[in-house]
């Protein structure tokens, strides 16, 4: 789990890429529609999942925004995430497996987006920290 260092390091990485998160959102999600293409069935009520789509971009600003909720809460994860992992639970239904997979795509577009901030030392804590979201958000899929 997340120790003292890790949080202070996700907190200090988020500040800097706060600016462009909105755009790394829809870059995440485009990745995630194209390297792993069973995702797009959970956005089947959707016009366009394409690059660049209305509905990519804004969806990409929503799973951001859920992103910094997490690292505001990042000391109550569980407690933290509780309605929004309840909402994917048991009315989005998604398969907990998707969520290791946008985790993945959302450090591909950091690791990218961010090539000397996005240190090893950061890598790792950041890792940490999606890993954890993404357990808290599949937390009540069973
Ligand atoms: Zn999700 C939705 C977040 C993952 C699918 N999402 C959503 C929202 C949010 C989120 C915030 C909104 C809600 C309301 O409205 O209230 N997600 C999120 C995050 C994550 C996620 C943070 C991680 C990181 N999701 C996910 C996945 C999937 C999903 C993995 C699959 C694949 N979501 C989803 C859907 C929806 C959502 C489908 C709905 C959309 C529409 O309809 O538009």
């Amino acid at each position: 789990s997340l120790n003292d260092k890790d949080k202070a390091t996700v907190k200090s990485f988020w500040a800097k890429a706060a600016g462009k998160v909105d755009d790394l959102g829809a870059d995440a999600l485009t990745r995630m529609f194209t390297v792993y293409p069973q995702t797009k069935t959970y956005f089947a009520h959707w016009k366009d999942v394409g690059p660049n789509s209305p509905q990519v971009l804004k969806h990409g600003k929503v799973v951001m925004a859920g992103v910094a909720e997490a690292v505001d809460k990042m000391d109550d994860l569980t407690g933290g995430l509780l309605t929004l992992s309840e909402l994917h639970a048991f009315t989005l239904r998604v398969d907990p497996s998707n969520f290791k997979i946008l985790a993945h795509c959302i450090m591909v577009v950091f690791a990218l987006s961010f090539p000397n901030d996005f240190t090893p030392e950061v890598h790792v804590s950041m890792d940490k920290f999606i890993q954890a979201v993404a357990r808290a958000l599949s937390e009540k899929v069973s």
